[in-house]
């Protein structure tokens, strides 16, 4: 994949607005805040096609970036106390609509805060994801922050949620896990 030639698409703050998925989409799912846009720029090696926020719950729409028939998709952050309850239906309806709408989703990456126990945000989006039978695979990220025992104890954590391996830890920092990323992505937009 020629991630030189990502472009934004385009943003869409309702459903209804949502183009028909023609194309395979990888998305990227998680709490405001996690580095999602962080983790998109550095996986594709640009340093500011998605924007990254000081603030939580600046990416209020579902943005499509695309290349060679591919769409990466930055979902809209959950978990965000502060935003008001409309905007709260309207994040619900947007995901339920993308995610239920049967897409063309090859892979979801749903981003958990390395640093933290999963919040109840995390699990359910975990359990959804497998309800739904939408291949995903869990990202820790920030792993920067840690120092090894914590880094270890995380991923102990995770795979005792999860029951198996199927994770990564990341940090947009240093680029851990940008290769192990990059490999999903090419298999999954197969
Ligand atoms: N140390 C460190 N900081 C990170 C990392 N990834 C993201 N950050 C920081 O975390 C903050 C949020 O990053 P974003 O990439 O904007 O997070 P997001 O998930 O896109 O946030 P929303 O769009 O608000 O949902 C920014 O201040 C980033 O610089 C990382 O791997 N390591
Ligand atoms: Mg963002």
């Amino acid at each position: 994949m020629n991630y030189n030639k990502i472009q934004f698409e385009a943003a869409f703050g309702t459903a209804n607005q949502l183009p028909p998925s023609d194309v395979a989409e990888i998305c990227f799912a998680g709490r405001s805040n996690v580095g999602k846009s962080s983790l998109i720029n550095r996986v594709i090696g640009r340093k500011s096609l998605a924007r990254v926020s000081t603030k939580p719950g600046k990416t209020v729409t579902i943005n499509f970036y695309s290349t060679d028939g591919v769409r990466l998709v930055d979902l809209p952050g959950y978990g965000y106390a502060k935003v008001a309850n409309a905007e709260r239906l309207r994040w619900a309806d947007l995901m339920e609509t993308y995610f239920g709408s049967g897409r063309n989703i090859k892979m979801t990456f749903q981003l958990v805060d390395m640093r933290h126990t999963p919040s109840d945000f995390d699990l359910d989006m975990i359990d959804y994801l497998k309800q739904m039978e939408i291949p995903f695979t869990v990202v820790l990220t920030k792993s920067d922050k840690l120092n090894k025992t914590e880094y270890k104890a995380a991923c102990e954590r995770m795979r005792e949620i999860l029951g198996d391996d199927n994770f990564i830890p990341f940090s947009a920092q240093n680029g851990d896990g940008a290769e192990k990323i990059r490999e999903v992505i090419e298999k999954a937009a197969m």
